[in-house]
């Protein structure tokens, strides 16, 4: 039996016609980078991955698209909207979250950073560079004991006598650090005249003092670089802070990590439509008890499950980026379409592998790479149980982080 033709540009998931619900030049931007991650990405993500190698030849393919600080708006950026970024981080996803990683990092992150809260100067100087793909980019929050709670980071920014500052600390699970040209390291000031508490500090790789090194191996994003950075002594000039008053505390490194959760939401459902198209094909391919495993009762229930989540996945996606394009966004909607899609997405790549047999637990199928890379998209950005307890506070009025209820 043939399987049902579609025209929409989210293949066959496309039970409910979300297609209608895109204009036609964001149906022309998913065949574009659909067409890209078809040609340089689908053919060599498996050896990527099996190889853990970051391909840095895909970087200036992706700066032609338009695809790196895609949102953002002047200094070389694209303009494009929310709804734009998250179609292609959806198409990318589908590729691999690695390499959609790379974008939510060098865009959502690392630039966004600078676009939000740096001078006009800061800007003119990185934001071109990092939008054409010559000057990488990346984001440092985390820390080695300090994850879901960055409010207790130990790394620290100190003026000296002569004005400038001075970092010492740590960070970890920092994409890119050991190919990036330039870090965004947030740290404790304490207060120190102008600044007070959590800052920003725009970092050149190559300063002294500075070290990245790349966190291996890792059985979940191969084909991406996560780090610990080092900072021992590492002196700026004053004016390497990011000045923005929206950028004093830790909602300077929030409103960044709004943009890299949202695009989230979008590109949990690429990988999980990626699972879903590759064993739909499977099942009308397999021959089991002479008969398409797609004819079987309990295959069909299982492609009917994955393909009513995925809808309802992209509809809150498009909820969500509809509401950002119009400035209506409440964080908390952000944690709602990260923790759902994730939790969807994760599934839905398991279910795959099963339903694929053993040949699942090959490279040559892509829900096993997907659900090994869902791990660490569901930890990132938010976990699941940080984002859960954001909606908890949303609906309660109570801060339930820590047994005493913060
Ligand atoms: P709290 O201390 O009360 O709030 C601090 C300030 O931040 C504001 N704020 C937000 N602003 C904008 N957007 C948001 N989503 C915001 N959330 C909080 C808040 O209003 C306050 O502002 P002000 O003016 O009063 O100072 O913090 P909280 O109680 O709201 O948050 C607690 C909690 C657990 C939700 C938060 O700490 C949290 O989200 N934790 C998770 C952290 C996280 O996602 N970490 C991942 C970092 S990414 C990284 O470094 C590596 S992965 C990326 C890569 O691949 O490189």
């Amino acid at each position: 039996m043939a399987q049902a033709k579609t025209g929409s540009v989210f293949g066959t998931v496309d039970l409910t016609g979300l297609d209608g619900q895109l204009t036609a030049s964001e149906r022309q931007l998913v065949r574009e980078v659909r067409t890209m991650v078809d040609e340089h990405i689908r053919p060599n993500i498996a050896s990527w991955y099996e190889q853990a190698v970051f391909p840095r030849e895909i970087v200036p393919e992706m700066a032609k698209l338009g695809l790196l600080g895609m949102h953002l708006e002047g200094y070389g950026c694209a303009g494009r909207s929310a709804v734009d970024y998250g179609l292609a981080a959806s198409e990318l996803e589908a590729g691999d979250s690695g390499l959609r990683t790379f974008v939510s990092v060098q865009g959502s992150l690392a630039m966004s950073s600078i676009y939000k809260h740096g001078s006009e100067e800061q800007k003119a100087q990185w934001l071109p560079g990092m939008a054409a793909g010559e000057i990488i980019g990346c984001f440092g929050l985390t820390e080695p004991a300090a994850g879901s709670d960055p409010a207790s980071m130990a790394t620290r920014a100190v003026r000296d006598a002569s004005g400038d500052w001075v970092l010492n600390g740590s960070k970890r699970w920092i994409g890119l650090a050991t190919i990036a040209d330039v870090a965004i390291i947030w740290a404790q000031t304490g207060e120190h005249g102008d600044a007070r508490g959590v800052r920003g500090f725009i970092v050149p790789t190559s300063t002294p003092g500075f070290r990245a090194e790349a966190i291996e191996p890792k059985l979940s994003m191969r084909a991406s670089v996560q780090c610990e950075i080092v900072l021992q002594d590492v002196r700026l000039p004053a004016s390497a802070m990011l000045p923005a008053d929206s950028a004093i505390g830790l909602k300077g490194p929030f409103a960044c990590l709004n943009e890299a959760r949202y695009g989230i939401i979008w590109g949990a459902m690429g990988a999980a439509r990626d699972c879903f198209d590759t064993v739909l094909r499977y099942s009308g391919e397999r021959l089991q008890f002479g008969t398409p495993l797609s004819g079987s009762r309990l295959t069909q229930a299982k492609l009917a499950d994955m393909v009513l989540e995925i809808n309802k996945g992209y509809l809150l996606a498009l909820q969500i980026g509809r509401a950002k394009d119009a400035g209506t966004l409440d964080p908390a909607m952000i944690s709602a379409g990260k923790l759902n899609n994730c939790r969807e997405a994760i599934k839905i790549a398991r279910e795959a592998r099963e339903m694929l047999g053993g040949n699942g637990i090959t490279l040559d199928y892509s829900p096993l790479r997907h659900a090994n890379n869902l791990e660490s998209v569901r930890t990132y950005e938010g976990t699941d149980e940080v984002h859960a307890l954001i909606l908890g506070r949303k609906l309660t009025g109570i801060g339930a982080f820590t047994a005493s209820g913060k």
